[in-house]
């Protein structure tokens, strides 16, 4: 009996020496280092800081391009200065850096589409983002009359809204009117101004380019009212279809006259 305990006793040291003499040679070194990260100051993953896009108005397919840039709103990391996003960075800071990127940068198709900005630091540490791209369809604004007399006396100006080629799959009988504003954005930016209430907004070829339009009418009185003196101004259009998504003009110019007062 004795004998036999001898025996268990002596196999159960032999297990845990043997258990020892395994891991001494590569365990010890690990540990050591598991003992110095209490101490050493450990790298913290960047903080990726995303923003909308949400006027990205869509090539003649509907395509949109963006940059890590555009879609970043003030990434840091934690270990990187930064005169006003970090301007005491935590240690350790030596060496530190991040880069930007994005999971998708070109967008086809109007409407919303989301996107993820990434930030990795140095180490491969990465943190993510996630933000809208708002691909926007591309409108013709042919503002009527291109010339606006300040003294004339018509009671609207008329913009006949085409969509070359209707490549984002609408056209003009799929604007929303009720949506439809017209904006000067130069030589002042305006408040946004409605169609004038109760005007028709016919689908046809109204300016007779061959191209099909939307015709739509402002208050004459209000644009002229806009500007003090003579001048070319920038108008935009802008607007969503019956589906909700999103259309704006490039800027179409027009002139303003101020003749005089007629004798
Ligand atoms: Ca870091
Ligand atoms: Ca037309």
């Amino acid at each position: 009996m004795a004998r036999q305990q001898s025996a268990v006793i002596a196999v159960g040291l032999a297990l845990a020496l043997g258990a020892c003499a395994d891991s001494s040679p590569t365990e010890a070194p690990r540990l050591g280092l598991a003992a110095n990260t209490s101490v050493t100051p450990v790298n913290a993953p960047p903080v990726a800081q995303a923003v909308p896009l949400l006027h990205r108005i869509g090539d003649a397919l509907c395509t949109v391009t963006i940059t890590p840039a555009e879609a970043d709103e003030g990434s840091f990391d934690p270990n990187v200065f930064h005169p006003s996003l970090n301007p005491t960075p935590a240690e350790p800071t030596e060496g530190g850096s991040f880069v930007l990127s994005l999971s998708q940068t070109t967008f086809t198709g109007v409407g919303d589409h989301t996107v993820e900005l990434i930030a990795t630091d140095q180490d491969g540490l990465t943190s993510t983002a996630t933000t809208t791209v708002r691909v926007v369809a591309p409108a013709v604004a042919d503002v009527s009359p291109s010339t606006i007399n300040k003294r004339a006396r018509g009671q609207y100006i008329t913009v006949f809204l085409e969509f070359a080629g209707s490549t984002c799959g609408r056209g003009p009988e799929d604007v929303d009117v009720s949506t439809v504003t017209i904006q000067v954005i130069d030589p002042v930016t305006s408040i946004k101004m409605q169609v004038a209430p109760g005007t028709a907004t016919d689908v046809g070829d109204g300016n007779g380019n061959g191209v099909l339009d939307r015709a739509v009418k402002f208050d004459l009185a209000t644009i002229q009212s806009m500007f003090p003196f003579e001048t070319q101004a920038i108008f935009r259009i802008e607007g969503r279809f019956i589906d909700g998504t999103h259309f704006q003009s490039g800027d179409a110019a027009v002139q303003v006259i101020d003749p005089g007062p007629t004798s």
